[in-house]
């Protein structure tokens, strides 16, 4: 496939050479340039005359490989066509204009060529080539595969484990080092060769086989361990046997589908450490703060999730230890009334799990204020530095796996995950890569609003040092066959001037695992279930859809009642588009008299904000409110803090027959689509990004195109036209989300998911200790020499003159 573009190019371009030429003298004739494939499609446009000879070109290969073709660097007479064939498949190809001919270039040469346009290609840049750690670890081929790392990884440690007994060693060795508190588990130093471990098994099953099957633990618990063999296999004879059975077909003829059984129910982890580092990390009145959104919502959920299935699986396999999760957050002593100034706090619903709040410390003394997530990097190796000792302090051992939560919480749990030889998982959220167009090239324009040096370095780091990667979605990873996706396009990118990536990450990589979050079924269920509804908050919110006075709390007002209400509710950042969704609904004179609009996000005063973003968008929903007169149509509330009552507001929405439209620029998931889905609400969302996967089109919900308003706009009030000549049509949608949701997105199947890869690529990285030292290495390097100097050119600010601020 990949020989087969740059050939199938050459013979296009043989077969329609005059017209060929034509078009690559059109490309090369405005001189060096960066171009976007739409512009080459249309200068062939422009260029062939004929219409049959123009639709020829355009649906022939050549059409095909510039509509696959992501960008093109034009430097006379040669245009070099950046080709994404499928997914994580990228080929350079260099076309000469002159003699139309096609030469294929590495990612080193393309990046260079790249850089040239921006008269910054500099010999001595640095080259980051993770890729050249990997020629001996396994990779994907099939792009369908991508984001099912962990079978492949349960394959490919079966086949090392395969052939000769004494293959089977490593995992001896890792049975060998299971304990918990210092107590052994499963197996002790008697079983210290496989043959033992093989014999001792056989035993033990006759042993057992005379046993009634619910017979507990420890009935038998002396016997088995004259054996060798500890606690962890099960709390009763049945699943005890049934444990050990599959490890004896293991060590006969390993195959991956025993492998996954057996690594789920090893006792392996205990003690879970997840950094979420940025934003105020709290319980309550915490959303809607600058920079804390879903990912705070995930964790919670997350935490409760993974509690709970560790003590079922601590119970099944017959122990009775305690699990500990500390969430590690940054302590932030202006609060803002937040409880982010305690050092721990319990998390609600859970019985072993804390917020552990550690403080930044600067060379002037402790931070007292917020930070803005992209101002963060100075501060976090000692952060990892303090908030190791405190794990310690807290937890009384290492942690058994480390989670990071973005860029912040990734790169501490990287250094922290180094420090102590534990497995790390990663995290991202949302690669802020992808959200800023040509955010790599143009990283200078950036950098003193954002810092994507630093930013994009430490992903790279952690996404390397990662033993697995968790994403939401398929597309985060490797996209769809229309638009890379946010791992990918870390794959090949330059920065002009601080380093060139030829190979950052490799989307094949079996290190990625798609593990979708849900959202919390006792507060967000559907509006149908009446018995269960939330029916004292109702005065509270009838206030605040339809109060006619402007107050703090809500703007704007509803003149019809009856309409039905499209609603969004999001933190109020540029690519949240809410005022995008605002000004469609002001021009789109359909959709204004078919429905009102309800929107919660931010809040009024501009210059209350803190965020940058947030302010310019506040001014503008102001100015948009104005120009469409949008005042007796919409609504605007303030940032809304409590779950439970926007769990009712979103059945309250659905009471009236509306719906949800999540209308972002891009959305790397988009809890809110699932929250609202849950409730029985049918939704309008984004194409760009997670939300497009999440909904299947016309049957779970829709897809809209943020960036054609218009068209948009025509989809939703096409909704609500048929909705009122099919009485049907409404309930169909928000049947067919519900569906959706309770078949993919649900905390249980996560909490499954995570502590299998949790268990299983704990081995693989023993597995490979040797290759993952080397990368490591580098990865070292790349830290103290490139990553450090960088953190050290963002400005800390002055901690005597921070005035403690009123709470927004
Ligand atoms: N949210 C909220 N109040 C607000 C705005 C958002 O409670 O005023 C919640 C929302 O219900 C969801 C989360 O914040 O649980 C936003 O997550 P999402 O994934 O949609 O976006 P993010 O903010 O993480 O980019
Ligand atoms: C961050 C985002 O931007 C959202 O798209 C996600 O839903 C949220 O985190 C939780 O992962």
């Amino acid at each position: 496939m990949d020989l087969g573009i740059k050939e199938s190019l050459a013979n296009a371009l043989k077969q329609s050479r005059y017209h060929a030429k034509r078009c690559f003298d059109r490309f090369t004739s405005r001189g060096r340039r960066l171009v976007k494939p739409q512009e080459l499609i249309y200068a062939i446009e422009k260029t062939i005359d004929d219409e049959l000879e123009r639709t020829k070109v355009l649906e022939g290969s050549l059409g095909q490989i510039l509509r696959s073709t992501e960008e093109a660097v034009v430097i006379p007479p040669n245009v070099v066509l950046a080709v994404r064939g499928s997914p994580g498949r990228w080929e350079y190809l260099k076309v000469n204009a002159d003699d139309v001919t096609v030469h294929a270039l590495t990612p080193t040469q393309y990046l260079t060529l790249k850089e040239s346009i921006y008269r910054a290609n500099d010999e001595d840049t640095l080259d980051v080539d993770f890729g050249a750690f990997d020629f001996c670890m396994p990779r994907l081929t099939l792009p369908s595969s991508i984001g099912n790392g962990f079978h492949y990884i349960s394959k490919f440690a079966t086949s090392r484990l395969d052939g000769d007994l004494e293959n089977a060693k490593p995992l001896l060795d890792h049975l060998l080092t299971l304990n918990h508190g210092g107590e052994k588990l499963m197996i002790n130093e008697t079983l210290d060769s496989i043959s033992k471990l093989q014999k001792a098994l056989i035993v033990a099953d006759v042993y057992l086989s005379a046993h009634q099957k619910d017979e507990p633990w420890r009935t038998f618990e002396h016997k088995l361990k004259e054996w060798g063999f500890e606690k962890g296999w099960g709390d009763s004879a049945k699943k005890v046997k049934e444990t050990m059975k599959m490890l004896s077909e293991i060590l006969q003829a390993p195959d991956p589908s025993n492998m996954e059984s057996f690594f789920s129910r090893l006792p392996v982890i205990f003690n879970i450490v997840i950094f979420s580092i940025h934003g105020y990390f709290g319980q309550s009145d915490v959303l809607g703060l600058p920079d804390t959104g879903g990912q705070v919502v995930y964790i919670l959920d997350q935490v409760k999730a993974l509690e709970e299935e560790i003590l079922l699986r601590i119970k099944q396999q017959g122990l009775n230890a305690k699990p500990r999760i500390l969430v590690v957050s940054r302590l932030i002593p202006d609060a803002q009334g937040t409880k982010c100034n305690e050092e721990m706090e319990p998390i609600l619903n859970t019985m072993h799990s804390h917020i552990l709040r550690v403080p930044f410390r600067t060379s002037k003394g402790i931070l007292p204020q917020w930070v803005s997530r992209f101002d963060i990097y100075p501060y976090l190796e000692r952060f990892s530095q303090d908030a190791a000792s405190k794990v310690l302090e807290v937890m009384e051992c290492k942690p058994d796996l480390i989670l990071g939560n973005y860029t912040d919480g990734n790169i501490v749990a990287s250094l922290m995950a180094r420090k102590f030889g534990v497995t790390q998982g990663t995290i991202a959220h949302a690669l802020e890569k992808t959200k800023y167009e040509d955010s790599d090239i143009n990283w200078k324009k950036f950098e003193k609003k954002y810092h994507f040096s630093c930013q994009f370095t430490a992903d790279l780091i952690s996404m390397n040092a990662a033993d697995f990667i968790i994403t939401s979605t398929y597309q985060e990873i490797a996209g769809s066959n229309q638009r890379p996706g946010q791992y990918e396009t870390h794959s090949a990118f330059t920065m002009p001037g601080l380093c060139r990536v030829v190979s950052g990450i490799n989307v094949f990589d079996p290190k990625f695992n798609i593990a979708s979050p849900g959202a919390e079924q006792s507060v967000y269920f559907p509006f149908s279930e009446k018995e269960k509804r939330l029916t004292s908050f109702h005065p509270a919110i009838e206030e605040l859809l339809f109060n006619k006075e402007d107050n703090n709390e809500h703007m704007g007002y509803l003149a019809d009642q009856t309409k039905p209400i499209i609603f969004s509710m999001a933190r109020l950042d540029t690519v949240k588009n809410i005022t995008g969704l605002t000004e469609w609904f002001g021009k789109n004179k359909r959709l204004r008299s078919l429905v009102n609009l309800v929107v919660v996000a931010g809040f009024f005063d501009p210059m209350k904000s803190k965020d940058r973003e947030e302010m310019a968008e506040i001014k503008k929903m102001h100015q948009l409110i104005e120009k469409y007169k949008l005042k007796g149509h919409m609504r605007w509330i303030a940032a809304q803090n409590d779950r439970n009552r926007n769990g009712e507001l979103y059945r309250c929405i659905a009471d009236t027959k509306g719906a949800f439209v999540q209308p972002a620029l891009y959305e790397a998931f988009g809890l809110t689509v699932i929250e609202a889905m849950n409730c029985g609400l049918p939704t309008f969302v984004t194409n760009q990004g997670g939300p497009a996967e999440i909904v299947v089109d016309g049957v779970s919900g829709f897809h809209i195109d943020p960036n054609n308003g218009d068209e948009s706009s025509e989809k939703i009030a096409d909704f609500f036209t048929k909705c009122k000549v099919d009485g049907e049509y409404w309930d169909r949608l928000s049947r067919g989300g519900l569906q959706r949701i309770y078949e993919c997105y649900t905390w249980k199947i996560y909490a499954n998911k995570v502590l299998n890869m949790g268990s299983m690529y704990g081995f693989w990285r023993q597995l490979n200790k040797e290759s993952k030292q080397a990368k490591q290495r580098y990865i070292d390097i790349l830290y103290d020499l490139q990553f450090k100097k960088l953190a050290k050119t963002i400005e800390i600010p002055d901690i005597k003159a921070h005035k403690s601020q009123e709470p927004v």
